[in-house]
């Protein structure tokens, strides 16, 4: 009886654990020049994902050089920091159950060319350059992502009304 009680209270806690799932998710200047901001909020929010974190800021390229660190030796990294730098930006944290990865297909592919319609990319967006919105690529980066443009109080806890018409128990 106890065994069952843990069992379900293991699965129940762990199905909690994995809907807490963070995604750093970020409207690229042209998102905002564009007027995209409401859109792609809005595509996340009726997917049922939580927003637990959201601000406007103008990124510094010192900033934008340690967000794409990984990709400092490609050639187009220059342009890349330019272009994230030209304006302001809209840095979000989304909560939910594989945030990451839907995320990422809810975004589309790297080059809008590739992107399927439906995907925010492939709606919304023509060239790789101007793609309007970066998605962490897994877990482990969306952590360093959100630690890198959020403080811990930044990135706010709560629930929604209507989670258990989201999931499942
Ligand atoms: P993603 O944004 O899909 O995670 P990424 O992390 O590989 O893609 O690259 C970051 C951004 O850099 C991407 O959104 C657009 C730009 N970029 C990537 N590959 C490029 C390339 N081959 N030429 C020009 N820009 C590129
Ligand atoms: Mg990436």
């Amino acid at each position: 009886m106890i065994a069952t009680i843990l069992s379900i209270f293991s699965l129940f806690s762990s199905a909690m654990a994995a809907a807490r799932e963070r995604s750093f998710i970020m409207i690229k200047p042209d998102g905002v020049q564009r007027g995209l901001v409401g859109e792609i909020i809005k595509r996340f929010e009726q997917k049922g994902f939580k927003l637990v974190g959201l601000k406007f800021v103008w990124p510094t390229e010192d900033l934008l050089k340690k967000h794409y660190a990984d990709l400092s030796d490609k050639p187009f990294f220059p342009a890349l920091v330019k272009y994230m730098a030209s304006g302001p930006v809209v840095p979000m944290v989304w909560e939910g159950l594989n945030v990451v990865k839907t995320g990422r297909v809810m975004l589309g592919a790297t080059n809008p060319a590739d992107s399927a319609p439906g995907t925010i990319r492939g709606d919304l967006c023509i060239q790789m350059g101007r793609n309007i919105c970066h998605g962490s690529d897994s877990v482990e980066s969306a952590k360093k992502e959100i630690n890198l443009w959020f403080t811990e109080k930044e990135v706010v806890g709560w629930a929604p009304a209507n989670d258990c018409w989201v999931y499942e128990d």
